[in-house]
């Protein structure tokens, strides 16, 4: 009776952070995981700081869900740190955001070195400022040979944006007669897009209990499944992405073989 009781405790929430992660470890991952980090802003207000605190503070989390993710055995991981909308925001808060990467990789850039990971970037990289560019350049240059966790960053990154360059390229690639109308495909179109290296995410997440995509990989989540949280992203820990990989693994199982036929 008592045996039972732990068993059943055991089962629900009470185990420990490294039993669950070995326990999701035994099933299908999901490889690629997209993460729209939302909810900053909001948490700095809670506590009347300015939200570039709240920034601030999203950034550790970004560490610790990069470390997690990579011990877990996640093979991508794409957040969303900068939109073409964040334009429009006050002139001081993207300078503040555009000083992030700089400050993340003069501090974590060594830990990320020893981890294996390979740091990339997806979206418009021009309008970035020079200071933002040299530094993520030099980490892309410096993890490129890494065989561990993509960390991918979208920065400067809008779907919409990002199909449009896809498809003026493959017009001028017809005008240049290099290939006919008919070749447009799915599949021609995918090697067109900033993602073209990568596996399409079989999970997004998004904290702070928005739920819409904003504009975020559009193409690629077509059959992603999706998990929302309320939970702000500075508060987001290692138990919110294991609950996250849980309900996904959950999900996965209910499907069974039908994955990609569950519509009909
Ligand atoms: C940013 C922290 C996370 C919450 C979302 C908004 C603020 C890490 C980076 C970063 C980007 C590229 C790179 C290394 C680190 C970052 C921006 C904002 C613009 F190579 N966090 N973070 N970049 N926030």
């Amino acid at each position: 009776m008592f045996n039972k009781l732990i068993r059943k405790n055991d089962k629900r929430i009470n185990i420990h952070l490294d039993e669950r992660k070995e326990n999701a470890q035994k099933e299908q991952l999901p490889s690629h995981i997209a993460i729209i980090m939302d909810g900053n802003g909001r948490w700095a207000k809670k506590r009347s700081l300015p939200r570039i605190a709240g920034h601030h503070e999203g950034m550790k989390t970004v560490k610790k869900i990069t470390r997690f993710a990579n011990e877990v055995g996640i093979d991508t991981l794409t957040l969303y740190a900068f939109s073409t909308e964040n334009w429009k925001r006050p002139k001081m808060e993207v300078d503040f955001l555009m000083r992030l990467p700089e400050e993340f990789l003069g501090t974590y850039l060594p830990d990320l070195i020893e981890q294996n990971v390979q740091v990339r970037m997806m979206g418009n990289h021009e309008m970035l400022p020079e200071h933002t560019k040299r530094a993520i350049y030099k980490a892309m240059d410096e993890t490129a040979k890494n065989d561990g966790l993509i960390l991918n960053f979208a920065m400067n990154y809008g779907s919409r944006d990002e199909i449009v360059q896809a498809v003026k390229r493959i017009a001028q690639e017809i005008q240049q007669d290099k290939i006919s109308v008919d070749d447009i495909t799915e599949e021609l179109m995918t090697k067109h897009l900033m993602t073209k290296d990568l596996s399409e995410p079989d999970l997004l997440i998004r904290t702070s209990g928005e739920v819409r995509l904003s504009n975020f990989m559009l193409w690629q989540l077509a059959y992603t499944e999706f998990w929302f949280t309320d939970t702000l992203w500075p508060d987001f820990d290692e138990a919110c992405l294991l609950e996250a990989i849980e309900i996904y693994q959950k999900r996965n199982r209910r499907y069974g073989g039908l994955k990609g036929e569950e519509v009909n």
